[in-house]
């Protein structure tokens, strides 16, 4: 293939290939420049990379950072962060400690450089995006790789050129740009493609912005968003003291990308996303006047400095309404100290905000959970159903002037109501940098001892694919699953999540809490799902606690990219129905049959004996993944080429 003129994602992409080409769909592998993992998927990650027996990284840069599983009320989470910071220590990786802040948002302040590639074991990654870099989600396993200097490997996107115009008007900002881009793409309307921004818009937005929109773009089930490094992206790594980290890297002049979305920031007006998915967006004045009875500020999308001096501004002298309860999150640390130190923090005390540490928090149900029924206006990413903690609880996704809005009137309120003087926020020459909070390792590792807590359970492992899987059809679902349906987490279940057997009795139970049970006395089966099964966040507990339950297939619509990977990662066979229709041919509980000795074709037919028919299903893997699956997964996989 001739590269002529490329698009910004194609030319890191090209820089980065190890094998592969830039057509769209064709299988790739790319070197990874930098990792990042966080707790709640760390400890999995740093014990399959202790298994793959590399006593160093091989990247230029992995970071460990602890923000998830922050809520300590039992010794499981503090004894995951003492092995984390350990092994981190012994094996050459940088370890943020809790309280230093989100993983995305500190990887974007403190160590993410444009250019790069990026691969960290939590889907919103894609954040580092912000500063032009591929920054990409994955299950740990795959980071545990690339810790081993391993590429990583996926299909070529296509690449989706977003073309900005005009500026935002007041009180509208880089959140309502995403929440559009939902609401006109889906959550499916991303998969197997990057979304590059691009046009005169760009330039009026500031990183912090920018970084929320290539965040919240993993809710389009998209491999990455990223926009261009330009004097914006200069400016904000000169005021963290890195400006030697940047390069300018834009598309070349006369590029063309593979689809086309225009999206005019001058008519752009205040999004909200509905209960129970990112893409349920309408404007906010259409559903004003809705009681609210918690707004949740902070996330990796929505707490960088411009946000929270945002809200400052707009809560000066004023209290959030009575009838609801309110609570920040600093993204990190770093905010958190420019904010005291700017008295920012002022108002939002004064409002009767209530101040939470910097961490994921409430966006995980990791506390500050709504009450029954309650509506949640949150600066968040998700408002899958259950992830606040409250199963009955209805989530609003929206932008930080939204959420303010909401907390003053105590109702969901268009912020352009409230007659406030609008702001623009300028990042600050120098930012308050201390990175005392970042532990480097250690120069005498082998004096490292790991410290394992109880908590801390081996590996489960699997056996190499039989000839035939024959089973029962466990679960039968409906499209869009997310990955927290199938492994949900909040502040009881997250605690576990170095604990496979433990976690596992969990699988499913937001959608039918006799699933596990079910499934091991049938000693396993099948799962048929609908369209974009497992879309959401990267946990691989999604697919290995259902493994330790015996899931042998998954037969659907369609899958989401990393849920895909997870599932091949571990063993499990990804299956799609060559005819949509006959998902109506299968039924919860019948029995089904397949012969899988020979994966070479891509087509499988699987009897349904329960209703004697036979059903056409396809296979998406290429050779290497072929072999993973008959391996019994990655690991063994890996293991057995060294
Ligand atoms: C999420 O936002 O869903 C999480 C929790 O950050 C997950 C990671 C996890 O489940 O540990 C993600 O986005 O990948
Ligand atoms: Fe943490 Fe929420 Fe961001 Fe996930 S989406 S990394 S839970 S803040």
């Amino acid at each position: 293939m001739i590269y002529m003129k490329l698009n910004l994602a194609q030319k890191i992409i090209k820089n980065h290939l190890v094998t592969g080409d830039l057509t769209p769909g064709s299988p790739i592998a790319l070197r990874i420049d930098q990792t990042l993992t966080q707790d709640a998927t760390g400890t999995m990650a740093y014990l399959q990379f202790e298994a793959l027996g590399i006593p160093r990284v091989k990247t230029e840069l992995s970071v460990s950072y602890v923000d998830h599983n922050m809520l300590q009320s039992g010794f499981e989470n503090a004894d995951d962060h003492r092995f984390l910071q350990s092994i981190a220590s012994k094996h050459g990786i940088y370890f943020s400690r809790p309280g230093n802040g989100i993983c995305h948002q500190v990887h974007l302040e403190r160590f993410g450089a444009p250019g790069k590639t990026l691969l960290g074991s939590d889907s919103h990654t894609p954040t580092g995006g912000g500063i032009g870099m591929i920054a990409m989600g994955a299950g740990g396993l795959d980071v545990a790789l690339a810790m081993g200097g391993q590429p990583f490997n996926l299909r070529m996107p296509k690449i989706v050129g977003i073309r900005l115009e005009g500026k935002l008007q007041p009180f509208v900002s880089g959140k309502d740009v995403i929440l559009e881009v939902l609401r006109l793409l889906t959550v499916k309307g991303g998969v197997g493609k990057i979304m590059e921004y691009t046009g005169p818009g760009v330039a009026s937005l500031d990183v912090p912005d920018r970084a929320t929109i290539t965040n919240m773009g993993a809710e389009l089930g998209a491999t990455t968003s990223v926009f261009p490094s330009d004097d914006k992206t200069r400016r904000f790594l000169e005021a963290q003291g890195r400006a030697e980290v940047w390069t300018e890297l834009l598309p070349d002049e006369g590029c063309s990308y593979d689809e086309d979305l225009l999206i005019n920031l001058n008519t752009l007006e205040p999004m909200i996303a509905q209960p129970h998915m990112p893409d349920n967006v309408v404007k906010v004045k259409e559903i004003a006047g809705l009681p609210v009875d918690q707004v949740a500020f902070g996330s990796c999308t929505n707490s960088s400095y411009r946000d929270l001096n945002v809200m400052a501004h707009m809560l000066k002298g004023k209290r959030v309404h009575p009838r609801l309860s309110a609570g920040l999150s600093p993204g990190s640390k770093l905010v958190f100290d420019e904010i005291l130190h700017n008295g920012a923090i002022i108002p939002i005390v004064e409002s009767g905000i209530r101040i939470l540490e910097s961490s994921c928090g409430a966006c995980i149900g990791m506390g500050f959970s709504p009450p029954t029924e309650g509506v949640s206006v949150r600066t968040f990413n998700r408002n899958f159903l259950g992830r606040t903690g409250t199963k009955n609880a209805r989530a609003y996704l929206a932008s930080p002037e939204t959420a303010v809005a909401c907390a003053l009137t105590g109702e969901i309120t268009d912020p352009r109501e409230l007659g406030i003087d609008p702001i623009t926020v300028a990042l600050p020459d120098k930012f308050l940098v201390d990175d005392s909070m970042v532990i480097p390792p250690s120069d005498d590792p082998d004096s490292v001892e790991v410290i394992r807590g109880p908590n801390i359970k081996p590996l489960p492992k699997k056996d190499k694919l039989p000839d035939m899987l024959i089973g029962k059809v466990l679960l039968k679902t409906e499209d869009n699953i997310t990955t927290d349906h199938i492994m949900p987490a909040g502040a009881k279940i997250l605690p576990l999540r170095s604990n496979i057997p433990a976690i596992s009795e969990h699988v499913f139970e937001v959608i039918d809490p006799t699933f596990a049970t079910r499934a091991k006395a049938a000693g396993g089966g099948f799962v048929v799902g609908g369209h974009n099964y497992g879309q959401g966040s990267s946990r691989e507990h999604a697919a290995l606690a259902p493994m330790y339950l015996g899931l042998k297939a998954v037969i659907v619509k369609s899958f989401a990219r990393i849920h895909l990977a997870n599932l091949i990662n571990f063993g499990i066979l990804p299956l799609t129905l060559e005819n949509e229709d006959d998902y109506d041919k299968v039924a919860q509980g019948d029995t089904l049959e397949l012969k899988v000795n020979d994966l070479s074709s891509g087509k499988l037919l699987l009897c349904n004996r329960t209703q004697g028919i036979d059903i056409s299903v396809l296979h998406p893997l290429n050779q290497r993944e072929i072999d993973i699956i008959k391996a019994g997964g990655a690991l063994a996989y890996a293991k057995a080429k060294q």
